[in-house]
């Protein structure tokens, strides 16, 4: 077989979120945000994010073996509500101060930090205000925005605007951003949310390149290269409407600068066009990205709906179902499962690397993928993920087929670093190459133990991935 080859320079990291991670909700200043929820106000059987992996009173051991681990980049992201505690108000210095230490703690080990500004967690005081439904966020957005590039514009050369916009518009409940104030148009509602974001991104965007003279920016939604179902005409069509709102509206605004013709024709269709102001679109137009990050779990089959209900529903979790008014998302029988029962598709992250290739033609970075599993502790201090590490092995064989195509790929940060809490399965459900030694309720001593696939990504990392064995 071919050597498999990365560019010099290669950004092998991995990825983590503040909300996720960190814990110390209670300390440093911190004002709450919608996803700061304890055992009592969450799902049953499910820990809360109070506490995490203690990363607030960790970090500097964690960038250690981070470096350790051979890291060349890390993503996390800046919790909103540690810099400005109600959102809008006044700028907390030690929550300046944490990031900034953390910054320069990872220059130390030359590990280039990868800062997305806003991970699933809007402060607490800003949805009691309306949240992303009102505009008075989009405002509280770009001067949240205005005060980080301040402090760390000569620190940060990659910056990431949304997490994931389209899980936040598309699964707000399943990770705990349910919109608690609708207007009674549930589907105007979703794409008001979504024209919010993207004008909050754009303004950002616009702010940075005034601010960061030397910063590069972009969007980081997770993409899912789509299959029809069959070779039936409506199963195509069908993969086009769930391509549409599952992936391209997000980054046709976010990259070109313009609305799919498309989208928009179906929003006047349904009475549900979005409000804007005659500005929005100029706004839109001139704050577009610089490069594309996107976070890759696995590909969507798609099947033609039969019924017409005009009504977008949610099932289960951010990637097993969401169903549309002309599309259903089906089970793919030609690929495994997860212990979680999401798909695994390797292949499919070379067709989504081709795909987005071809749409928009910038730089891409992946900034997660990765696999959840139970991991066990043994009494030697050991974990045996294997199947963490033939997961990797699958898909960055795929990534260096992408990159021989012709795919320009600067950078790989698999969800997670570090164990975290997931979303909403707690934190039995783990990501890491490094296990913290906790259980969903016992917090035990939270030490940190390399598992097998930090030694195998270790080599990985120092052959630039010409070593997958
Ligand atoms: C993405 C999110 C992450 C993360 C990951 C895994 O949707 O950006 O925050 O958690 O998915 O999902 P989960 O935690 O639900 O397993």
């Amino acid at each position: 077989m071919k050597k498999l080859k990365f560019p010099k320079g290669f950004l092998w990291g991995g990825s983590t979120s503040a909300y996720q991670f960190e814990g110390g909700v209670n300390q440093g200043g911190k004002g709450l945000s919608v996803q700061d929820k304890n055992k009592d106000n969450w799902m049953p059987g499910v820990t809360g994010f109070e506490v995490c992996s203690d990363h607030y009173n960790n970090w500097k051991t964690d960038v250690k073996m981070l470096a350790e681990l051979g890291f060349k980049s890390y993503r996390f992201s800046i919790a909103w509500s540690r810099i400005i505690p109600d959102g809008d108000g006044n700028i907390n210095k030690e929550g300046i101060n944490f990031y900034k230490n953390l910054i320069l703690e990872l220059k130390k080990y030359n590990i280039e930090p990868v800062v997305t500004m806003y991970h699933f967690d809007l402060p607490l005081a800003l949805e009691k205000k309306g949240g992303w439904l009102s505009r008075n966020t989009v405002d509280a957005f770009e001067k949240f925005a205005r005060a980080i590039f301040n402090e760390y514009k000569d620190l940060v050369k990659y910056w990431l605007t949304i997490n994931e916009q389209n899980i936040v518009v598309l699964m707000s409940d399943v990770i705990g951003m349910a919109n608690t104030h609708s207007t009674g148009n549930k589907i105007k509602d979703k794409w008001q949310i979504n024209h919010n974001l993207l004008l909050a991104q754009a303004k950002a965007v616009i702010a940075c390149k005034e601010i960061c003279k030397n910063a590069l920016i972009g969007p980081a939604p997770n993409i899912s290269v789509t299959y029809p179902n069959s070779n039936k005409p409506l199963d195509f069509l069908a993969k086009l409407d769930f391509d549409m709102e599952r992936n391209w509206v997000y980054l046709d605004v976010g990259v070109k600068g313009v609305y799919p013709n498309v989208f928009l024709r179906k929003l006047e269709k349904l009475n549900s066009m979005f409000d804007y102001e005659k500005n929005d679109m100029k706004i839109l137009k001139k704050g577009t990205a610089d490069f594309i990050a996107f976070n890759y779990y696995n590909s969507a089959t798609i099947k033609y709906k039969q019924a017409h209900t005009n009504n977008l529903e949610i099932k289960k979790d951010q990637q097993s179902g969401l169903v549309g008014d002309t599309y259903e998302k089906v089970r793919n029988k030609n690929l495994p499962l997860t212990e979680f029962n999401w798909e695994i598709d390797p292949e499919g992250l070379r067709n989504t690397l081709r795909d987005i290739h071809e749409r928009y033609g910038l730089p891409l970075m992946i900034t997660e993928n990765g696999i959840g599993g139970y991991d066990t502790l043994t009494e030697q201090g050991t974990i045996n993920d294997d199947y963490r590490i033939k997961y990797y092995q699958a898909h960055i064989t795929q990534m260096a087929l992408a990159i021989d195509d012709g795919v320009e790929l600067i950078g790989y940060m698999p969800w997670s670093a570090i164990d975290l809490v997931s979303t909403h399965e707690g934190v039995k459900k783990r990501y890491g190459f490094i296990f913290v030694n906790r259980d969903e309720f016992d917090l035990k001593d939270m030490k940190r133990y390399k598992k097998k696939s930090f030694f195998w990504y270790q080599n990985v990392i120092k052959t630039n991935g010409e070593n997958l064995s």
